[in-house]
């Protein structure tokens, strides 16, 4: 036992000895009497970083996995994720858009004089096609104010498949929009104006939404709709300019106000359509593809602008 401390004690002795041949002083020397910390545990302190860093991914996984899932599963009018989208969607063939210059306004139209137009490929308005819709008289911001508000679990319902779009507006839920003070939910000089749209899903809100209107009487009698409508309402600033995300050719009435229309080709048809703007009025119903014509819109000045949306094809 002696012999081993002795023996220790040289190699010690030996490895001063050639540190202070390269150059370490008496100062430093002795920050270094106990070469190793005993009490300094490194496991422990390793464990410790690897529990904590468990236990922040699991508490952060469930929202990690809601944004994701927000993110990446919307099948919807305009989808979240939509750059992927727009950078992955097939190549358009541009014959649907030569030579479109202006819509196809129609008025009276029988479903046999609009099966000739049903699947054009351009805008189409019919005129004064809502007249005996209910909504022309009933629909406003305070009729859906109140059918959100009686209805027990309709605002989740928009979490569960049925988008809301804020488009420009600041307003980030149903909610919200029918929680804004009277002076801005009428636009009134100062305020900021607004301009929304979702879906309804919730069975008994669209149940009675029904009530109200009637898909249009003159389209094809073969063709599928939509189980869902949506409605856009609001002032001035409209919708960005967007494609949609829908399986089927869109309709929508006007039932208030009037809407300024601004559609443009796809950007690999540029070279040869053009894109063209168009007015429709209250009473009207707009028809077009907006799979694959690029849409915006606009409401004149101090027009209360609101419609029913849905798919037909
Ligand atoms: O009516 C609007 O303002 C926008 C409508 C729209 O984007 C659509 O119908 O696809
Ligand atoms: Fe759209």
């Amino acid at each position: 036992m002696r012999y081993r401390k002795r023996s220790l004690k040289k190699r010690i002795c030996a490895v001063q000895k050639t540190a202070i041949a390269n150059g370490l002083n008496n100062f430093e020397m002795k920050q270094f009497d106990l070469i190793c910390d005993y009490n300094h545990n490194d496991k422990s302190e390793k464990f410790n970083k690897r529990l904590i860093f468990v236990l922040l991914i699991l508490f952060l996984l469930p929202w990690i996995l809601f944004v994701l899932n927000n993110f990446m599963s919307a099948r919807c009018l305009v989808p979240s994720n939509y750059l992927i989208w727009e950078a992955t969607r097939p190549l358009a063939n541009c014959a649907y858009c030569e030579n479109v210059t202006k819509p196809i306004v129609l008025y009276n139209v029988t479903r046999h004089e609009f099966n000739k137009y049903a699947y054009s490929t351009g805008p189409i308005i019919v005129k004064n096609a809502i007249k005996s819709w209910r909504a022309t008289k009933e629909f406003n911001y305070k009729m859906f104010k109140r059918l959100y508000e009686e209805t027990g679990g309709s605002y989740e319902s928009l979490d569960d498949g049925c988008q809301f779009l804020n488009f420009k507006t600041d307003l980030f839920s149903l909610k919200e929009v029918f929680n804004m003070p009277e002076e801005r939910v009428k636009n009134e000089p100062g305020q900021k104006p607004w301009y929304v749209g979702w879906g309804n899903c919730h069975p008994e809100i669209l149940s009675k939404v029904r009530q109200y209107y009637n898909v249009p009487d003159f389209l094809p009698s073969d063709a599928e709709f939509s189980g869902t409508e949506n409605i856009f309402f609001g002032y001035e600033i409209g919708a960005v300019m967007h494609l949609d995300y829908i399986s089927r050719l869109m309709w929508q009435g006007q039932v208030s106000g009037n809407k300024i229309w601004s559609i443009a080709p796809v950007p690999e048809c540029d070279h040869v359509c053009n894109g063209l703007e168009f007015y429709v009025e209250k009473g009207d119903i707009v028809f077009l593809d907006t799979r694959i014509w690029y849409h915006s819109t606009r409401i004149p000045a101090g027009e209360f602008s609101l419609t029913v949306q849905s798919e037909y094809g």
